[in-house]
């Protein structure tokens, strides 16, 4: 008997293992490891070195053997100020010096996206090193781990820190400080050395090693940049130093397992929100082997995917500036552009993938920046509102507009230059609009979005004019980045068809109580020019009067806009515009810059045409060894390092391409949840876990010979949702059930679409 019932729990016990762990396989075993990986030390810092960060600050490491450099950067370091551009700027370096280590073997060096660490290993005079990196959101600092795993008393080597500006370095016990004072800013960097056995020797420039058995250095730096402030200045010099040696210090009070657990505790459950697995398996050969050598490795298009997102946890947290034009990552004083905020696609781009692929906290640090600037009182953005005077053809001088506005080129102390860029208030509003769509946070769209989006309308309704026809269109606009300034050109039209369209969403979703806004906004919207016309031989037209050259291969779409982000095209039944946006883009061509290639990838994406995005996703993964500014059309491509080649680096084709995938595998911007809409015949199996969808859905999903054969839709509003799959008739849903198992009632809406209600927190399984 006693046997019998030992049996049944054993077999009991049996099960719930073996649940567990299909449970875990089904979720974690799909994704094969993501890991960036190198048999040789990193040779140039924008090809090869590897990026880590922590959201603000973050380093690029080598991996040299004899001689190690970690060049640091923190978000907030620039030149500059109100009135002058100045530039993102480089912070500094660890050295560290192995001496002897010259000859060595095994060597391996490898980024790890699944825990957010680089590591270097290798073999040098019978001993084996390994090196462990990771930049800590929760510590605010950089730790850099050395052991040598099973011996004891065999490290020895230097520790240095630069400062990439003249400021002043000073050593003491086993701290090195850097600290110094750019245009308007303070800044200070420390790092510690802790040593567990051997000593440590304080030099006059250096902090030397002897025979410890593992050593742990902590790097961390910071300025005293404020954006709610005034001036942008926060701090004084000596609270900067206060915070910078008050974190070094809890740092070093934990140990090294401690900073650890507590950076994948912060990391992993993020990261982990989103899983692609294509049936790939992570090949045998080096990262930059298989981007030469086996480029249509479809492991490649899944590490691709989620080093984009691995960039935006590691670039875009835990403060209120967005990426710069390399996010973080900088190594000169003086980057291309300045490594600016670029207001004409750029800075919008580093932020595509944000929602769709479930990092929304990483759209805070834009949408904040947003918010500031646009609402500072007597701020720059609304002084640019104010003060620009505009003839009104009848001998008369339009100015004192409300609102707020910008120019393209833009430091992180309000000042903005080059070419105006006034419907740049209309793209950032988009932004700030779907971070409520995927949220459906009523808070934050009445306390944050709401009054930002109407102050860039009434920018709008002083500035419109009447056109020629009677419908509104903005005076003397550009199509970034060519053409002659013209009146209602079509980038503006469309851009401020978003920003009518969503601004009266909100009002009614928040029930202003505005009316004369209201009112005003609805006249406006009734008869703006939407920007959508059709040309002479098919397209969409860009000017109004400028003819559209065929095949003009600009990598600026801005035409497009419609298309994507915006959603103009996919909210009309009536199929003519992506018919017309179909000829432009081939007419653009497939060429472009990293950034415009992934904007293609995206338009295609939106049009279905999964094949034609896919084959843009494969020609944007082009090896370059290329580092100079270059437009060519087959310039652009990816580095050895898997960073997007402008080229120079620009990081926003790498986030385009990760919200390009996205957009392949699942849309929700036409009012339903369309399961593969742009699937290519190159992924024909495959499932995802945690994309999300507008309306606050999260989406899992398994899909064999090109359809989906079970979903899981996660509501966390409580919304209707619309489910559909072009080409899946209604009647091959099987059935949808709850988390109970309970079979949920659907209705059709057409052959191909089906809705249901669901509850808020509900999850619910459609089988196929
Ligand atoms: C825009 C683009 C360029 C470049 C620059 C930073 O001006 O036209 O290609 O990306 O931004």
């Amino acid at each position: 008997m006693k046997q019998k019932i030992y049996k049944q729990l054993l077999f009991r016990e049996f099960v719930i293992l073996f649940v567990l762990l299909s449970t875990a396989l089904s979720i974690f075993a799909a994704q094969p490891p993501m890991k960036l990986w190198y048999n040789k030390p990193a040779t140039h810092w924008m090809t090869s070195a590897l990026p880590i960060g922590n959201g603000f600050f973050g380093g690029m490491f080598f991996g040299g053997v004899e001689k190690e450099e970690i060049q640091f950067n923190d978000k907030t370091l620039w030149t500059g100020n109100e009135s002058q551009r100045g530039s993102y700027q480089n912070f500094g370096s660890l050295f560290l010096h192995f001496p002897g280590h010259t000859d060595y073997s095994d060597y391996k060096r490898t980024l790890d996206l699944d825990n957010a660490t680089g590591t270097i290993t290798y073999r040098s005079n019978g001993v084996s090193f390994l090196r462990e990196y990771f930049a800590s959101n929760p510590d605010s600092v950089i730790v850099v781990r050395i052991s040598t795993p099973g011996k004891k008393g065999k490290l020895n080597f230097t520790v240095d820190l630069a400062d990439a500006h003249a400021g002043i370095k000073t050593i003491s016990g086993n701290k090195i400080t850097i600290k110094g004072k750019l245009t308007l800013l303070s800044y200070e960097a420390q790092t510690v050395v802790l040593n567990e056995g051997g000593k440590l020797n304080t030099g006059i420039d250096k902090i030397t090693v002897s025979n410890a058995d593992a050593v742990t250095i902590i790097l961390t730096g910071s300025t005293n940049y404020d954006i709610a402030s005034t001036l942008y200045v926060g701090e004084s010099a000596a609270d900067l130093q206060n915070r910078i040696s008050n974190r070094i210090a809890r740092a070093s009070g934990k140990t090294y397992s401690q900073l650890r657990d507590a950076h994948l505790a912060d990391y992993q459950p993020k990261f982990n929100r989103v899983k692609l697995d294509f049936k790939a398996k992570m090949p045998a050969i080096s990262t930059g082997e298989l981007i030469r050598d086996d480029k249509n490795n479809p492991y490649l298009d899944l590490l691709y995917f989620q080093y984009g997102r691995y960039l935006m946890l590691a670039s875009s947290r835990g403060m209120n500036l967005p990426n710069n034009l390399q996010g973080l990552w900088n190594n000169s004083n003086t980057p291309p552009w300045e490594s600016d905020i670029h207001s004409n696609i750029n800075i919008q781009m580093n932020y595509w993938p944000a929602e769709n692929t479930n990092l929304p906290e990483c759209h805070l640090p834009f949408i904040n920046y947003v918010v500031s600037e646009a609402m500072k009182p007597d701020g720059s953005w609304q002084k640019m509102a104010s003060t620009i005077i505009t003839e009104t053809g009848n001998g008369e001088k339009m100015s004192g507009y409300r609102g707020w506005t910008l120019r393209t080129q833009n430091n992180i102390f309000g000042y903005s230059d080059w070419n105006w860029n006034r419907p740049a208030n209309a793209w950032y509003c988009l932004h700030l609009w779907q971070h409520y769509l995927y949220s459906n946070d009523l808070v934050y769209l009445e306390e944050k979005a709401f009054s930002v989006m109407k102050s860039a309308c009434e920018f709008w309704f002083d500035r419109l004019k009447q056109g020629p026809n009677g419908k509104w269109i903005a005076p003397d606009e550009w199509s970034p980045e060519q053409g002659p300034w013209e009146d209602g050109v079509a980038y503006a039209q469309q851009l401020i068809w978003e920003l009518f369209n969503n601004t009266l969403k909100a009002a009614s979703i928040l029930n202003d109580a505005d009316t004369v806004f209201i009112q005003t906004l609805k006249d406006k919207f009734m008869n703006l020019d939407n920007g959508l016309q059709i040309g002479p031989w098919g397209e969409i037209r860009e000017w109004q009067k400028e003819p559209d050259v065929r095949d003009n291969r600009h990598r600026h779409l801005s035409h497009l806009i419609a298309l994507y982000p915006g959603n103009q095209i996919a909210n009309l039944s009536d199929k003519t515009y992506m018919d017309a946006a179909k000829i432009t883009l081939n007419s653009r061509g497939d060429g472009g810059t990293g950034w415009s290639r992934a904007w293609k990838i995206l338009c295609w994406a939106r049009l279905f045409d999964g094949d034609h995005a896919y084959w843009l996703l494969k020609a944007a993964l082009n090896l370059t060894n290329d580092t100079t500014v270059n437009m060519r059309d087959e310039a652009g491509g990816v580095y050895e390092n898997l960073l997007d080649a402008h080229p120079s680096f620009q990081i926003d084709g790498n986030f385009g391409a990760t919200a390009g995938i996205a957009e392949m595998l699942l849309q929700s911007n036409g009012g339903h949840i369309h399961l593969l809409p742009a699937l290519p015949a190159a992924w024909p199996n495959g499932s995802y876990s945690g994309l999300k969808a507008e309306g606050n859905f999260t989406v899992d999903l398994t899909w064999k010979n090109k359809l989906p054969s079970k979903a899981v839709i996660y509501s966390a509003s409580g919304n209707i949702c619309n489910l559909y799959c072009q080409g899946m008739k209604v009647k091959k849903v099987k059935k949808v059930k709850d988390k109970t198992g309970t079979l949920v009632e659907f209705d059709t809406i057409s052959g191909e679409k089906i809705f249901f209600q669901t509850k808020k927190g509900g999850q619910y399984t459609v089988i196929y």
